[in-house]
């Protein structure tokens, strides 16, 4: 790998002693990966990732609970970039489980020969960008300095953890366990007394895996969630053969659907049709499986609450038939907010785990965890459940926190976690104005998570590496977004957001799951393909929004 360790002097600035890149990526997963691949393969770059994880996979590197699984079918939650590796690989089930995820992305490692790039068990703790240098200065954990023109960061959305709010869990004498930092050898829960805590698609997925095992499990739930079939089946060659042979148009009509998916028989309202056609498009959608009961039948869902009520009403009465005592079905069954505007769960057997004589749902609305104790978990109406193990499926400071953990400093000193205090400034939630040359795959107020991930970041990292190389072709130095694009963009974005039912309710999409994170809206909901079509527009228009200094500068564009 072309990098030199030095103690060069660049342009009289301070001394730097350490590696020198062109480019610093932080992460090892599907982002990181592709970044690297990119970068190096593509554009000749010399590059370094550095990831805290032992192995490449990033979210799928640490989330091993059993029934993790992916939500999108993988033959479209995948690399799209090489045809090569899309028609060698083969899928096992229609939507993969973790450990075939995580075998998928070692081999694209592999198979591309990424690992010789990625420096593994190492933290980037500071990323500090010397405007003398115009470089950005990188230390971990390990005593790393590295240096380099381009930071790109696939930091990943949702993986921080959220610190719990109830304190006494080092008091615990039992194990404890997070879904999102799962044991690389497994958990044996037989015999045990285990409580979990959460019902998002976390605790969605791990709940009726260990009610299989466990002597009895107990469930803590604050909100229910409006969880629906995934319909996961084993491979059908078939399937398999239509795909592949025409992999191109799937991967152009996932791109042109707002959830990156191939899907087009969404119908514009759920107030047009009559009650029978409804509920006849719900039914189908449900047994369809995936996402397509949120995405793929009626295009008024978030943003028409009367509408919304519609599907709300027909996931209830679902719940209702599937658990058999109608006080736990009425407790699972979510009433206070919107279907969709909390991230829809898939589940396999979810809602039959409650019929089983070993488990039990405790409702923490009302009176909820106090406190973990040494013999398990306190409640606030006294209640105390003697527990052997706690597994932890409470979430993650989404979106920004893994940017906000990593120390970085932008130019005349700025630190993110002060230009970000009342929430994430972007300009296409890709770039910050005052931190040049530092890229956000799947950044806040971006379609992100709202989107297919493995396309959205193709996307980001495309884009990325698309403006280093016009920059490079120029000999440019920097890369920047005005403050007046940033704003403007935050703005647009938040507008979009307000006219969906999205901030109504307490989400992470909103940032009010963790107390005292600004309440901002953190996706960009105009949907992929429209987003899309800006990033092109902005890039046909020299990088419109932009300010790229160096030798030349694409003047007259606006400097901040
Ligand atoms: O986290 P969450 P998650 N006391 O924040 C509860 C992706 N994902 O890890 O709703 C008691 O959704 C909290 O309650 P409430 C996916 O994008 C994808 O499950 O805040 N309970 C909630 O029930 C997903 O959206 C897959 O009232 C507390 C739960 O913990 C995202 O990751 C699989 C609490 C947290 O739910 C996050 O999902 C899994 C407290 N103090 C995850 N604090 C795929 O299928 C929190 N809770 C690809």
């Amino acid at each position: 790998m072309p990098h030199s360790k030095t103690n060069s002097t660049v342009d009289g600035s301070r001394q730097f002693e350490g590696e020198e890149y062109d480019a610093i990526v932080i992460g090892a997963g599907f982002a990181g990966l592709y970044a690297v691949h990119k970068l190096r393969d593509q554009l000749g770059l010399s590059v370094r990732a550095f990831d805290v994880a032992s192995d490449v996979g990033g979210t799928w590197f640490w989330n091993r609970y059993p029934g993790a699984r992916c939500d999108i079918e993988s033959f479209h939650y995948s690399y799209s970039f090489s045809e090569e590796l899309q028609q060698e690989w083969k899928w096992s089930e229609r939507f993969a489980g973790q450990p075939e995820i995580l075998k998928y992305l070692n081999h694209v490692a592999d198979r591309f020969d990424l690992r010789r790039n990625i420096q593994f068990n190492a933290r980037i703790v500071s990323a500090v960008f010397d405007e003398t240098a115009s470089r950005w200065d990188v230390t971990t954990d390990t005593g790393v300095q590295a240096r380099a023109q381009f930071i790109i960061s696939g930091a990943g959305n949702l993986s921080v953890a959220k610190d719990l709010e109830f304190p006494g869990r080092e008091t615990f004498t039992g194990e404890v366990y997070s879904t999102g930092a799962w044991p690389h050898e497994g958990v044996d829960f037989t015999g045990k007394r285990v409580g979990v805590i959460g019902t998002g698609a976390s605790g969605i997925q791990v709940i009726p895996e260990i009610a299989k095992q466990a002597a009895h499990l107990t469930v803590f739930q604050r909100t229910p969630n409006y969880a629906t079939p995934i319909a996961n089946a084993p491979m059908d060659d078939e399937f398999e053969n239509e795909v592949k042979s025409n992999y191109r148009e799937y991967r152009t009509r996932s791109r042109n659907h707002f959830l990156g998916v191939p899907y087009n028989d969404v119908q514009p309202s759920a107030l047009a049709v009559s009650e029978d056609d409804r509920r006849r498009t719900y039914e189908e959608r449900w047994k369809q499986g995936g996402f397509r009961l949120f995405t793929d039948s009626f295009g008024d869902l978030l943003v028409n609450k009367d509408a919304n009520d519609t599907v709300a009403e027909f996931v209830r009465m679902k719940i209702h038939e599937r658990v058999s005592d109608p006080k736990v079905a009425d407790l699972l069954a979510p009433k206070d907010y919107p279907y969709g505007t909390k991230r829809p769960p898939l589940e396999t057997d979810y809602y039959e785990a409650y019929n089983r004589d070993n488990v039990t749902l405790v409702d923490i609305k009302g009176a909820p965890i106090t406190a973990i104790i040494p013999t398990g978990i306190k409640t606030a109406d006294g209640g105390a459940f003697e527990l052997d193990v706690i597994v932890l499926a409470v979430g993650f400071d989404a979106m920004t926190g893994p940017l906000l953990n990593m120390g970085i400093v932008g130019r005349q000193g700025l630190k993110l976690t002060d230009k970000w205090e009342d929430g994430p400034l972007t300009y296409l939630g890709l770039t910050i104005n005052g931190f040049p040359n530092l890229f956000l795959i799947t950044g806040p107020q971006s379609p992100s998570v709202l989107y297919n991930m493995p396309l959205a970041i193709e996307d980001h990292v495309d884009f990325s590496t698309d403006a280093i190389r016009y920059m490079r072709e120029r000999g440019m130095e920097t890369i920047e977004p005005t403050a007046e694009a940033e704003q403007a963009w935050v703005e647009g974005s938040n507008a979009i957001a307000e006219a969906t039912l999205l901030p109504g309710t307490d989400s992470w999409y909103m940032g009010a799951n963790i107390p005292g994170k600004p309440r901002k809206c953190l996706v960009y909901l105009g949907g992929a393909p429209a987003y899309r079509g800006i990033c092109d527009e902005v890039v046909a228009k020299d990088y419109d929004g932009f300010v790229l200094a160096g030798a030349e500068s694409n003047s007259p564009l606006p400097v901040a």
